[in-house]
């Protein structure tokens, strides 16, 4: 293929992978065993970077592409990219926004009916016989409670949609009040949680959030609270949500991410008033298949057209 040399930092579907290497030629950067050399020696060839928000890249592999003019990558969140030197070069960068916005509001509200109705917890009764002598314990009713939202952005605000089919009241906590936003605004994460039945936390993640939900926060929320958790682990002082719910200070947790995932805290498995998945939001046929299509449809435009198509 004639057109910038790309290289894709770690694998993908094998359907997207595939199409990179035959429609693109692109590189697979992760098959090399030391990468950093490989890079040393033949990084001045690529033009195009293609990531995700898991594999990210580091600064040292930017210095090893010296005629980098792209990089495309999978995901919406982007914490995992350096940006100060993309900037500093004028690279520009394309995320997969939109595409993915149901589908982890879909999950942030499963996750929040299970952490209240202890949907996992039943199961895990059931399976082990339990039933057949006692009963399960009750848990908390979702509809009609405060759902506070951190982090008002499109997933947040698909959230907010949906919890009006449980008659929920909505705040939410931004840096700033959005404008002409229906729900009410608190000044602080405290001041949500302090409201809060719900904590569900839809922000960004990198150092502008980091551990943002601290021990008072989690204070704040309470022994009846539960956090939910869709944005990024980085968010969550994670020892100090450890702490809070081994001490019966925070009622329940409910989580997709960590701080150092696919790492878990041991602490917290075995505790039963936590949720732990494996940082599945956006992981359904259908939005994983628009966000492949999204990055091909950023690279081919880029190619073609010299920009991309959704530049973050
Ligand atoms: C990732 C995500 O795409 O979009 C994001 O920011 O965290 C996920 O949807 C997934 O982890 C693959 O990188």
């Amino acid at each position: 293929m004639n057109g910038p040399k790309v290289l894709q930092v770690g694998p993908l579907s094998e359907r997207f992978n595939r199409r990179m290497a035959e429609e693109y030629a692109a590189e697979p950067y992760w098959k090399h065993v030391d990468g950093q050399a490989f890079l040393a020696g033949q990084g001045a060839q690529f033009e195009v970077l293609v990531t995700s928000a898991r594999f990210g890249c580091t600064e040292a592999m930017l210095e090893a592409l010296p005629n980098l003019r792209a990089v495309c990558s999978f995901g919406v969140g982007y914490d995992a990219i350096p940006l100060e030197p993309l900037r500093r070069r004028g690279i520009p960068l394309s995320n997969t926004p939109d595409v993915l916005d149901d589908c982890v509001a879909d999950l942030a509200m499963g996750l929040l009916i299970d952490g209240a109705r202890r949907i996992a917890e039943a199961d895990r009764f059931v399976r082990a016989g339990n039933w057949l002598v006692g009963n399960f314990p009750l848990g908390a009713r979702v509809s009609g409670k405060r759902l506070g939202i951190l982090g008002l952005g499109r997933i947040g605000q698909a959230l907010a949609r949906r919890s009006s089919g449980f008659d929920m009241q909505v705040r939410y906590h931004n840096r700033r009040p959005l404008d002409g936003c229906p729900y009410g605004y608190a000044a602080s994460p405290v001041e949500l949680a302090q409201w809060a039945d719900f904590l569900v936390l839809t922000c960004p993640g990198g150092p502008a959030t980091h551990h943002l939900v601290n021990a008072e926060v989690l204070a704040a929320l309470g022994p009846k609270g539960l956090l939910v958790n869709v944005a990024r682990g980085s968010v969550v002082d994670e020892a100090a949500l450890v702490a809070a719910l081994a001490e019966g200070r925070l009622g329940a947790a409910a989580l997709d991410v960590f701080e150092r995932e696919p790492r878990v805290p041991a602490a917290l498995l075995d505790m039963p008033n936590v949720v732990l998945l494996p940082h599945i939001g956006s992981a359904t046929e259908e939005t994983r298949l628009q966000m492949e299509e999204l990055v091909i449809a950023n690279l081919r435009t880029f190619i073609d057209k010299g920009e991309l198509l959704t530049p973050v």
